[in-house]
């Protein structure tokens, strides 16, 4: 039985909104954060700061925005405290299928944000450059640009009416959880729109601005026990809503074009150097949920939370991040230990069921990022390097798709298959697999060159044939003094 409980509406009238924010890509992330800290804002009495959702892909909200007036629940808990947020600040949603629906938006002089979180397959680019896979779903844009079907092409042809209605420019800012990911937008928006209409590239090189940001929040895919927890906490069924943690950041890069939320006055860093802080992220942060989510898989675990309820898996959460932050530069303000000590207890949050295949789904672009660099750095810096080693093996393994007992594993990324080929590679000694491996584009070239380190990795394979990632990890992190220690 459901049970009742105070779940306030939002303090403000959402019909008393105008919508001067265009989101594309409504998904559970942008519902859990972009929208909460506009809901804040909202909340403060700003009125000029609604949301006007679009996705270009499913899902298609439409039937549950307007059943529900566009107000969702933000249930957001530590434990077994939970906290409901009813969030109004999405007053319209559009599932933009073909055809002209969206398209004259920006012409509405309202807007002057847009932000997006449209994953990273959404930016149509070719791994590790800021241009355009022009073998990929961007291919039928460049053909047909007025009837664009990508999140770039949308983007660029609303801009293009924008233009066109002789209104000004406006500030573009991705939120999606890419290194420099306000410079990979404008490569990919400058990219398309200098191969379909030159002068708009120039006029949108003068007069928008594609800030850098950080996001931070965990936020899961929901599930039937999310929406049946919600309904639970709040006596309603909510579509839209989202279970997530207490903890939230946002660090944006202070470039904007025309008139901007006041975010500052949220809790929102505006700052002009924000990489320190992404740097900060995606190695503690999301490099220990990336290294769980293989190794985790791979020793049977399924979610983060309950790896980190496994005192081995959070030891080696905790060392992991330790050697990531060494070769991390500390933003302003900031420490790192703190840091580390803060994510050791959001990764280790019981209320929070993030599972370990949905952050293992597009690893490949995710290890360079998280991990990659960061091993480079640890490297030429003299290691340790064991527990960098047995996470690569363990990479190699998930991709390939199999785990010790043979069972499949949901590889869910483009490469699958040429995972797939090169763990197939029977013929080649495990010393080549491993150096074919690590010349793939997510890592840095120096870990290929460096044969100590392809051999340590070769050597965790190999135990990764006969052990799980948790078993050779209660063997590394408790005897020291041998090869692969955690002095
Ligand atoms: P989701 O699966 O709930 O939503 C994905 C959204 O992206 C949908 O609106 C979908 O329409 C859109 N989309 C997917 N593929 C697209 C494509 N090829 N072109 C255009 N739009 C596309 O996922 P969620 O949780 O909202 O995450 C989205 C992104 O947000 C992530 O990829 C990540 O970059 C960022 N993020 C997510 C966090 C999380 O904890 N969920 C935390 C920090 C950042
Ligand atoms: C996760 C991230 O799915 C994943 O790859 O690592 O979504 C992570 O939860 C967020 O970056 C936290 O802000």
């Amino acid at each position: 039985m459901a049970r009742q409980r105070a779940n306030p509406d939002p303090g403000y009238d959402p019909d008393s909104l105008s919508t001067g924010v265009l989101h594309l890509g409504v998904g559970a992330f942008h519902r859990g954060h972009q929208a909460v800290f506009l809901d804040d804002l909202a909340r403060q009495g700003e009125t000029g700061w609604g949301i006007l959702g679009v996705n270009v892909t499913a899902p298609d909200w439409t039937a549950a925005h307007a059943a529900r007036d566009g107000l969702y629940t933000v249930l957001e808990g530590e434990g077994g405290a939970w906290r409901a947020r009813r969030v109004g600040v999405i007053r319209r949603f559009l599932f933009r299928e073909r055809g002209e629906a969206g398209l004259d938006l920006l012409t509405d002089p309202a807007f002057w944000l847009v932000t997006l979180t449209i994953t990273e397959k959404g930016y149509c680019h070719r791994p590790g450059t800021r241009t355009l896979d022009e073998a990929g779903p961007i291919a039928h844009d460049l053909a047909a640009p007025r009837d664009p079907r990508t999140a770039i092409g949308f983007l660029v042809e609303t801009l293009r009416r924008r233009r066109a209605a002789g209104l000004p420019g406006l500030t573009v800012a991705s939120c999606d959880n890419i290194p420099d990911n306000g410079r990979l937008l404008e490569g990919v928006v400058l990219d398309y729109a200098r191969r379909v209409d030159p002068a708009l590239a120039d006029w949108i090189e003068g007069a928008v601005a594609f800030p850098v940001s950080m996001v931070d929040r965990i936020v899961p895919a929901v599930d039937d026990a999310a929406r049946a927890l919600i309904a639970a906490e709040t006596g309603r069924d909510d579509p839209l809503g989202i279970v997530t943690e207490s903890f939230r950041q946002w660090v944006i890069e202070d470039r904007f074009a025309g008139p901007r939320p006041p975010l500052e006055t949220v809790g929102v860093t505006i700052t002009r150097d924000v990489t320190v802080f992404e740097h900060m992220k995606h190695r503690i942060l999301n490099g220990a949920q990336t290294a769980l989510a293989h190794l985790g898989h791979l020793s049977g675990f399924s979610t983060t939370a309950a790896c980190m309820a496994d005192p081995v898996m959070a030891t080696f959460a905790r060392r992991f991040m330790e050697r990531q932050a060494a070769v991390t530069t500390k933003p302003p303000g900031q420490s790192l230990a703190a840091y580390v000590e803060r994510s050791m207890a959001r990764l280790s949050n019981p209320a929070i069921r993030h599972p370990l295949t949905q952050i293992g789904t597009d690893s490949a672009f995710k290890i360079g990022q998280r991990i990659g660099g960061a091993t480079a750095d640890l490297l030429a810096r003299g290691g340790p390097m064991s527990l960098h080693a047995l996470t690569i093996a363990g990479w190699m393994q998930y991709v390939c798709g199999r785990t010790l007992d043979g069972t499949p594993i949901p590889v869910n990324e483009p490469g699958a298959d040429r995972f797939a080929a090169l763990g197939a590679l029977t013929a080649s000694t495990p010393l080549d697999r491993v150096a074919s491996f690590l010349a793939l584009d997510p890592f840095p070239p120096a870990l290929a060159a460096d044969d100590g380190f392809v051999g340590l990795v070769a050597d965790m394979a190999k135990r990764l044939a006969h052990h799980t990632p948790r078993t050779i990890l209660a063997d590394l992190l408790v005897t020291p003094g041998t090869r692969g220690a955690v002095a």
